[in-house]
């Protein structure tokens, strides 16, 4: 399926894009009887290195210290017209080192070459799309959930009762902030997160005019936030205070991918976060370069080329913009 019938399959005849609900809604569990329980070496996440949805579950299991307890097959960053991919053999075998990611991984569970084999195991009459993050359980042999939001609630909760102590006592979601994570979830998914998609996908002028001034106007109600957040008390650093939450995963991986692709990927080019909005910068920076799991699960390689050449219609050439240089500033500039 070409580019083109791909955008306009999800742009309404108004010009809108509309994205598609996810299909596997279940959870892992520790009730009695739960179908699916939480064990170590169980699942496998399916992720694009690309993809800001994957990127939050790929934090959250860092931060959690699910690493050595849910494994990783990584796709290709190339999506073409059967979608995602693992990169080929040849392909890595011309790399110098293994442990290279810049091409992803092999499907480190079937050796499958596209990710729709996976969804297909998992069902063969599947008519949805195939995205990522798939959670898959290695005893079932099926998909568990392939929405972000939900896996990585269960990523925050459902493997404590498995981990040692000094990560079971992470809550991203605690208890006294969780209406307020939902509520800040909420508009930014509606308007940042997915607006940048709006925005990019729009094929309309009044549509993309529309959705990314919009984009915009959410970006300065964060800086706003930040900015009277560290007013009150210099420790206020994240979102909602001085805890980082999964607020700020959600957020980050969007923002982190701003001006390296959304500015001139997807047109939302009023500005740039390094020069337009220093709050939301110094947070930017601070996830980055300070907490560990931001960085690491970051790989801007993928992230730069995904976009520019996986998208045909916007980009026919597939030439990808060397700039901004850097990808993101250091800490102290
Ligand atoms: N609602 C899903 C959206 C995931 C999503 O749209 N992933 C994109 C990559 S950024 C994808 O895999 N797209 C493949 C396709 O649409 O064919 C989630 O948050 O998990």
């Amino acid at each position: 399926m070409s580019e083109k019938i791909e955008i306009l399959k999800f742009a309404d005849k108004d010009g809108n894009y509309k994205r598609r609900p996810s299909v596997f809604r279940d959870f892992i569990s520790t009730k009695p009887g739960a179908r699916f329980s939480p064990e170590a070496g169980r699942y496998h996440l399916y992720v694009s290195y690309a993809c800001p949805w994957a990127h939050r579950t790929l934090i959250t299991r860092r931060l959690k210290g699910l690493v050595s307890i849910i494994g990783l097959s990584i796709v290709h960053w190339h999506m073409d017209d059967k979608g995602w991919r693992f990169p080929t053999k040849e392909e890595l075998n011309g790399l110098k080192h293994s442990d290279d990611e810049s091409l992803g991984t092999p499907d480190h569970l079937y050796d499958f070459a596209r990710l729709r084999d996976l969804y297909f195991k998992a069902d063969p009459n599947y008519e949805g799309r195939f995205t990522v993050p798939v959670l898959w359980d290695k005893k079932l042999k099926t998909i568990v959930n392939n929405e972000s939001a939900e896996i990585i609630r269960m990523l925050n909760f459902d493997f404590n009762s498995i981990l040692p102590a000094e990560f079971a006592e992470i809550n991203l979601v605690p208890k006294d902030l969780e209406s307020k994570i939902d509520e800040i979830n909420g508009w930014i998914y509606d308007n940042i997160n997915n607006g940048v998609y709006k925005t990019g996908f729009a094929t309309k002028q009044e549509v993309y005019d529309k959705e990314c001034k919009n984009v915009f106007h959410y970006l300065d109600k964060v800086e706003h936030l930040l900015k009277e957040n560290h007013s009150k008390d210099r420790k206020n650093e994240f979102l909602l205070g001085n805890n980082l939450t999964e607020a700020d995963i959600r957020l980050f991986t969007t923002i982190i991918r701003f001006d390296p692709v959304y500015v001139q990927h997807f047109k939302c080019n009023i500005g740039m976060i390094r020069t337009h909005y220093p709050n939301l910068n110094n947070w930017l920076r601070l996830l980055y370069w300070k907490i560990p799991g931001f960085q690491e699960t970051t790989n801007f390689e993928h992230i730069k080329k995904h976009y520019t050449k996986s998208h045909v219609k916007i980009n026919p050439y597939g030439i990808t913009p060397l700039g901004p240089i850097p990808d993101i500033l250091p800490i102290d500039q």
